[in-house]
């Protein structure tokens, strides 16, 4: 890969100014604990040791997550990363470093999720040995712990056991858990950690490389990177000491294209805390990303995962259509806004994007509204259509508790889910979290809770700290005296959602067949519609969302035909907007992906709403 050098940061040199004159270079251990996706790769923790080893500092990296999953089984790892039960991991480790979990229902959850005490304590105690023969291969003066993906505990808890055996090592923290204010209060309470890092890590890891002394433990790094000047990610390291798993067909590696959110930036949607506090957005060059990916796929031959919060636009438009232009390549992963164009979607599936995740969050206008997604209902429609027409899968969450929601919103969406069971169907019906940095957290009053107080698990996690310690590291938090929406009526909604997943599942729906024309599926029946010139010319004009009125000037329809068709759920109407629910089906039914079973691996594309 090129040599390439990162300027260091200004920042930095206000955060580093202690002691420069007598600095010498540290030797680095990179260490990422559990619980990183088994499928993925550490975007954060190769990168850095990438930035390092570039300035020609040594560096060595040890994911010790693979060490515990070889103990505990595939399925099992897979049930913490991927359950939504997230911090549930986090409680084995808070176990280790606390001793037996005082709350009975943790406590329940931990033994169903990973095994007696007595298991427990033999995971752990694998672990650290594992973890303990790396750094003393190594022999690190610094070690640096990421904890962005439910890893803090883990991390805490190598930090511990790594400082009983030796002292004299320097330990850092960086990722998502120790962004200000949460850096704080967590290097007062566990004292084995000499650093924390809060924002990115790039500049500040160098210069401690590099054998500087910072002004203050918590060193704050949040002026944007260049990312242009950001090597590409080496994952030699990352796959041998992934061994087996790294032959997985799942096994996708992380890039980045961009950091921040260039929607949040200007209309922060109210529940996202997805970018801390580095909500700006930057981004690399659209030829860079280019060469990345092609690169990346040249190095290791597997699909990309790019862990981008929302596709860049400048990205749409040049390295998307740029990507497609490869005759063979990874498949990839992105998140994106839902508004898309039909000749977006068609320029993603070309650049073989098979796997988004679309910020499609509700099929409500008025609750989209109250989010501030800035789109209505019916673009979310036609995005989940023209997904389905070109075989991407979307993996999309519906929240649900938000705040200014009626049950009439619900009854809307529930009529609407009758009538799609061919578009595919929310991964899963989420209740509003409140996370740090979202506008529900900054203004929570404003939206009707009168106070915030940590997820319960939080207590177990950190017993030691008082109510306002807590209180500043905890990130999800749930909201207290908002009455929430009629649980009668959450059923309802839950239990059409998972009908709309039933009927997915066996192929329902509403098709336009290259021989047979309009047909809809309905439980293993095919019923056919009459030809019609009228409905044909309708359908024609009504791919793409429209207006009635331009539907009844280009079609020469009666405007009564068009709430008929609506009634017989051919169209969607929206106020004045109007799209048909028709997919067409491609002459080789071979290129179709006809139900959500037939989708490739979803284990990519789980994470939290965008
Ligand atoms: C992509 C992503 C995922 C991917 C994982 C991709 C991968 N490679 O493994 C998937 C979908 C699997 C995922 C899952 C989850 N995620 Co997620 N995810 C993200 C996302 C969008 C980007 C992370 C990323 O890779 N960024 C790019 C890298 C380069 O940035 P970075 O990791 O922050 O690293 C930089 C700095 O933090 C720092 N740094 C990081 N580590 C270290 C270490 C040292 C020593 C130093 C000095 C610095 C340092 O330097 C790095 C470079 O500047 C973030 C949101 C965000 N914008 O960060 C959420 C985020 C990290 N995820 C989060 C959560 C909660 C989860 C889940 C628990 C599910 C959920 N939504 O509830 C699961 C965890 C499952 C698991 N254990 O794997 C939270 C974490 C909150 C917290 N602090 O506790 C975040 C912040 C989003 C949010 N607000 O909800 N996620
Ligand atoms: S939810 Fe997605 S689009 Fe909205 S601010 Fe967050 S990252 Fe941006």
């Amino acid at each position: 890969m090129a040599n390439r050098t990162l300027p260091l940061h200004p920042a930095l040199s206000v955060a580093a100014a202690g002691n420069r004159g007598a600095a010498s270079p540290r030797r680095v251990l990179l260490i990422c604990p559990p619980f990183q996706h088994l499928m993925l790769s550490s975007l954060s923790t190769a990168l850095l040791a990438t930035v390092l080893r570039e300035h020609g500092l040594d560096c060595e990296e040890a994911y010790v997550h693979f060490d515990l999953a070889r103990v505990l089984g595939r399925e099992r790892y897979h049930k913490v990363t991927d359950g939504l039960d997230g911090l549930v991991g986090e409680l084995l480790f808070a176990e280790g470093l606390h001793g037996r979990i005082a709350h009975p229902e943790a406590e329940q959850r931990l033994a169903a999720l990973i095994g007696s005490a007595d298991e427990r304590a033999r995971l752990r105690a694998m672990l650290a040995e594992r973890c303990l023969e790396r750094v003393r291969a190594v022999a690190p003066d610094l070690i640096g712990l990421t904890t962005s993906l439910n890893q803090l505990l883990a991390a805490l808890f190598l930090a511990r056991v790594i400082k009983e055996s030796t002292p004299g090592v320097r330990i850092v923290l960086g990722g998502s858990a120790c962004s200000t204010p949460m850096g704080g209060p967590l290097i007062a309470a566990y004292p084995e950690v000499d650093f924390i890092v809060s924002g990115w890590g790039e500049p500040a890891l160098l210069a401690l490389a590099q054998g500087e002394e910072p002004a203050s433990p918590v060193i704050e790094s949040h002026a944007p990177i260049d990312l242009e000047t950001v090597p590409v990610p080496d994952y030699r390291a990352f796959l041998r000491d992934a061994g087996e798993f790294a032959n997985a067909r799942e096994m996708a590696v992380a890039f980045e294209s961009s950091r921040g959110c260039w929607w949040g930036a200007k209309h922060h949607c109210t529940f996202c805390g997805l970018n801390g506090v580095e909500l700006a957005f930057t981004s690399k060059s659209s030829r860079r990303v280019v060469r990345e990916v092609r690169e990346l796929w040249g190095a290791y031959g597997k699909n990309l995962y790019a862990t981008d919060t929302v596709l860049s636009i400048d990205h749409l438009r040049h390295a998307i259509p740029e990507l497609g232009t490869f005759p063979e390549g990874p498949h990839l992963f992105y998140e994106v806004k839902a508004n898309l164009t039909e000749s977006d979607v068609i320029a993603l599936r070309r650049a073989r994007i098979t796997h988004i995740q679309p910020g499609i969050e509700s099929l409500s206008t008025a609750l989209l509204g109250h989010l501030r997604k800035g789109i209505d209902a019916i673009r979310n429609v036609a995005l989940l259509k023209w997904c389905r027409e070109q075989g991407i899968l979307a993996a999309w969450h519906q929240l649900v508790g938000i705040p200014g929601e009626t049950p009439e919103d619900y009854a809307i969406q529930i009529a609407l889910m009758k009538r799609i069971p061919h578009l595919t169907p929310p991964h899963s019906v989420n209740p509003i979290r409140i996370d740090r940095f979202s506008p529900y957290f900054e203004g929570y009053r404003g939206f009707g809770w009168e106070r915030l107080e940590p997820l319960p698990e939080y207590r177990s996690l950190h017993p030691t700290l008082g109510t306002d310690d807590l209180a500043a590291v905890a990130y999800h938090f749930r909201g207290i005296g908002r009455t929430e929406i009629a649980e009668c009526f959450r059923a309802a909604f839950e239990g059409a959602v998972v009908e709309w997943k039933r009927r997915h599942q066996r192929g329902d729906g509403l098709f336009l067949h290259p021989q047979h024309g309009l047909i809809r599926n309905d439980d293993g029946k095919t019923y056919k519609f009459q030809p019609h010139s009228g409905l044909e010319k309708v359908i024609e004009i009504t791919h793409s969302v429209t207006t009635r009125a331009r539907v009844v000037a280009q079609s020469g329809c009666a405007p009564k035909a068009i709430d008929q068709m609506a009634a017989a759920g051919i169209l969607h109407v929206e106020g004045s907007k109007v799209i048909n629910l028709v997919v067409r089906l491609p002459e080789d039914p071979q290129d179709f992906g006809h139900s959500g079973a037939s989708a490739p691996s979803s284990s990519m594309a789980s994470s939290s709403p965008t």
